[in-house]
C-alpha cells in the first residue's frame, strides 16, 4: 500500500486545492492531508488566512479525497510525519519546486502542476472572495511580487499582460500564469490588477484599469503629477474601486511601530527628521539611463518622503532639490531639504554614491534610530540624553515585504477600511506633488511628463 502525504492551508477552499487532493490521491492508496494552524500560518509569513482550522480541516474532508488529516504545527513537523506515518510520497504544488527537496532522503517527493486559473464560474457558485491578480509588466518587481503574492490567501495570480509578447510568455511561463499582450483579453481573465511597468505608463493603465472596473495596486511613483493623482483617485472613489499606490515600507509593521512611537511623543515634539536610502546601480541600467524618468529621486523618493510626510504632513513652507549629476544630467544623489512651522527634514537618496541608510527622528527629548534597511523595517532604537538608556524594539519583515501591501490592499477591496490610514490618498497625491516639482526643477520643463 503506497501511503502519500501533502500539507497545506486550503483556505477558502478552491479549484487548485480539490485538483491537487484529487492528484495527491491519484499518486497512491492512502492519502494522508496536513492542514496548517493558524499559529504556523503566522510563523511561516502567511497573512490574511480567512478561514478557521475547523472550516478549512471540513473542507479538505469534504473534498472526499483525504483518508485521514492531521494538523501541521511546526516548521520541521514534514520529516517526523514521512517516518511515523511510514510515507511513501510527499507532494505538493510546484508553486513550490525545490523547496521540499530536502526529504528526498526520506521518501519521493512529487511537485505536482499549480493550477493556473480559478475560474470564475467556480467563484461565483463558492461566493468566494478569492481575488484573480493579473499584473502588468514583466520586469524585476513584478517577480518578486508574484513570490510574495504566494503568501498572501485570497488571492491567486493569474495573468501577465505586457505589450511585448514575448516579455509577457516567458514570465508567465517561468510563474505558470497566463500571459496576455493583449488588454481587453486580460481584463478578462482577472479581477484586481497590479501595476509594475515603466512610471510613464502608471497613468494610463490606471486609467484603463479602472475603466474595466478593476481595483489597482499600483507600484510607486504612483504617477509623476499631482493633478493625475487626483484625477485617478476621484475616478476611483466614483467607481467604487479601490486604488493603492505601493511603496513596501507603508505597510510593513515595524515601520507602523516606530511611527506609533515617534507619533506619541516618546521623544518630545519631534524638530527634525532625517532619512537616507540608496543603492548602487550600474551605470547602464535603465534607472541610470532613462533621461526622462531615471535618477535617484524617481526611483527611491518615494521611500524617503514616506517618514516626512507620515509624521510632519503636507504642509511645508520650502522645498528644495540639490543633486548631483552623472554625465548624462541624471541625478547620481539627491537631497531634499523641507522646512515645515516647526521642524525641518532632509530626504537623501542616491544611486550612484554610497551613504548610510538610516532613519532619523530627532525631537526635544530624545531620538529614534533605525538603521539601515529602514525601508524593510524590523529594528529601531529609541535614545535619550542619558546614553546609557536606549530602548531596543524589533518587529518581523517577511520575505521581500510585499505581502503586507498585497494583504492590506485585499482588506480594502474586501470592504475592510482599517488599512487606510498606512497610505492615505492625501499622502499619495502629496508624494506625485513632489515628484512634479522635482521633475520641474531637474528636467527644466522640456523633458516634462507629458499627458497620456
Ligand atoms: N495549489 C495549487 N494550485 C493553486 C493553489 C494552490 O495546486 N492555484 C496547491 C498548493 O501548491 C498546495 C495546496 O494546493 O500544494 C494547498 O495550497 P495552500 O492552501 O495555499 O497551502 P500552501 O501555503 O501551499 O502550503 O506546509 C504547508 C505547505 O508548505 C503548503
Amino acid at each position: 500500500m503506497k501511503r502519500v502525504i501533502t500539507y497545506g492551508t486550503f483556505d477558502l477552499f478552491h479549484e487548485g486545492h480539490y485538483r491537487l487532493l484529487e492528484r495527491a490521491k491519484a499518486l497512491g492508496d492512502y492519502l494522508i492531508v496536513g492542514v496548517t494552524t493558524e499559529a504556523y500560518d503566522k510563523t511561516r509569513g502567511k497573512l490574511n488566512v480567512v478561514d478557521s482550522l475547523m472550516v478549512r480541516i471540513e473542507n479538505v474532508k469534504r473534498s472526499g479525497f483525504a483518508d485521514e488529516v492531521i494538523i501541521e504545527e511546526t516548521f520541521g513537523q514534514k520529516i517526523n510525519d514521512i517516518k511515523k506515518y511510514h510515507i511513501d510520497i510527499f507532494t505538493v504544488g510546484s508553486d513550490w519546486t525545490g523547496t521540499f527537496d530536502y526529504l528526498k532522503d526520506y521518501c519521493q517527493v512529487v511537485y505536482l502542476e499549480r493550477t493556473k486559473n480559478i475560474s470564475s464560474t467556480m467563484l461565483r457558485e463558492q461566493n468566494s472572495r478569492i481575488q484573480r491578480i493579473g499584473i502588468v509588466g514583466s520586469g524585476r518587481i513584478a517577480n518578486r511580487f508574484v513570490a510574495e503574492a504566494r503568501h498572501v490567501s485570497g488571492v491567486n495570480t493569474q495573468g501577465v499582460y505586457n505589450p511585448r509578447r514575448e516579455s509577457a510568455f516567458s514570465f508567465a511561463k517561468k510563474w505558470q500564469i497566463d500571459g496576455y499582450d493583449e488588454l481587453e483579453e486580460f481584463y478578462n481573465a482577472i479581477d484586481i490588477v497590479y501595476i509594475a511597468s515603466p512610471h510613464e505608463t502608471h497613468y494610463g493603465y490606471i486609467k484603463s484599469a479602472l475603466e474595466h472596473g478593476k481595483h489597482v495596486l499600483c507600484e510607486k511613483p504612483m504617477v509623476l503629477r499631482q493633478e493625475q493623482a487626483e484625477e485617478l483617485f476621484s475616478y476611483a472613489k466614483e467607481k467604487k474601486l479601490v486604488l493603492f499606490e505601493g511603496i513596501k515600507t507603508a505597510y510593513c509593521p515595524g515601520f507602523h511601530k516606530l511611527l506609533g512611537f515617534a507619533g506619541s511623543g516618546t521623544v518630545g515634539s519631534i524638530r527634525n527628521i532625517e532619512t537616507c536610502f540608496t543603492k548602487l546601480e550600474r551605470t547602464d541600467s535603465r534607472e541610470l539611463t532613462d533621461r526622462v524618468y531615471g535618477g535617484s529621486f524617481i526611483e527611491l523618493g518615494s521611500y524617503v518622503m514616506l517618514p516626512i510626510l507620515k509624521l510632519f504632513g503636507r504642509g511645508f513652507e520650502d522645498i528644495r532639490f540639490d543633486t548631483i549629476r552623472g554625465k548624462n544630467g541624471l541625478d547620481i544623489f539627491t537631497k531634499v531639504s523641507l522646512k515645515y512651522p516647526m521642524g525641518i527634514a532632509t530626504a537623501t537618496c542616491g544611486l550612484g554614491v554610497k551613504s548610510e541608510g538610516r532613519l532619523l527622528i530627532a525631537g526635544t527629548r530624545g531620538y529614534i534610530v533605525a538603521e539601515a534597511p529602514w525601508w524593510k523595517t524590523s529594528y529601531f532604537e529609541v535614545h535619550y540624553e542619558n546614553a546609557e538608556e536606549v530602548e531596543k524594539y524589533s518587529e518581523r519583515f517577511l520575505g521581500d515585504g510585499l505581502r503586507y501591501e498585497i494583504s492590506d490592499f485585499l482588506s480594502m477591496i474586501n470592504g475592510n477600511r482599517s488599512s487606510e490610514f498606512k497610505l492615505t490618498r492625501g499622502e499619495s497625491e502629496a508624494l506625485a506633488g513632489i515628484m512634479e516639482a522635482f521633475m520641474r526643477v531637474e528636467r527644466r520643463g522640456s523633458v516634462y511628463p507629458a499627458e497620456k
